[in-house]
């Protein structure tokens, strides 16, 4: 059986493709998903793709991720990259490596967005190409 990685998305991602695309690209989450399947299927994993607006869900995801054995994860926390204490302890909780996917780069926009929760726990990161971000972060998981 191939090695399963969770792919979690937060706030507002479902809308992609939608607005904004000078800073996050024409592509739809569904899109990005289609991308990371044929993907894994070359790299012989699985992917397992969500996206919630609720930080709770992406926590149980997080506790559902060690508890299945993934292999990784690949985390979009959308804003709550830069808020949530709560994903922190929960990245801190699982021993699964998570990875901090972004399509644009926090660090050259906005000063609220320069802190990443998650990043003090995340076992690497990958920002700033767009869709492609995720793609470059699944070939880290297989990596590991
Ligand atoms: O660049 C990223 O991937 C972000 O995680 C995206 C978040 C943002 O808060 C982070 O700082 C960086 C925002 C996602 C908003 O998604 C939208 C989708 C369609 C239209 C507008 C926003």
């Amino acid at each position: 059986m191939s090695d399963l990685v969770y792919v979690l998305n937060g706030p507002n991602l479902n809308l992609l493709g939608t607005r904004e695309p000078d800073i996050y690209g024409s592509a739809t989450l569904d899109e990005i998903a289609g991308m990371l399947e044929d993907r894994a299927r070359d790299l012989d994993l699985e992917v397992d793709v969500r996206q919630s607006n609720h930080e709770g869900h992406l926590v149980d995801w997080l506790h559902e991720a060690q508890a299945e054995g993934a292999k990784a994860v690949l985390l979009n926390a959308g804003a709550y990259t830069h808020t949530s204490i709560a994903l922190l302890d929960a990245i801190r909780s699982i021993a699964v490596p998570v990875i901090e996917v972004h399509l644009s780069d926090p660090a050259t926009r906005e000063a609220f967005r320069h802190v990443s929760y998650v990043g003090m726990a995340a076992a690497g990161e990958v920002k700033g190409l767009g869709p492609q971000s995720y793609v470059v972060a699944l070939e880290k998981a297989a990596a590991l």
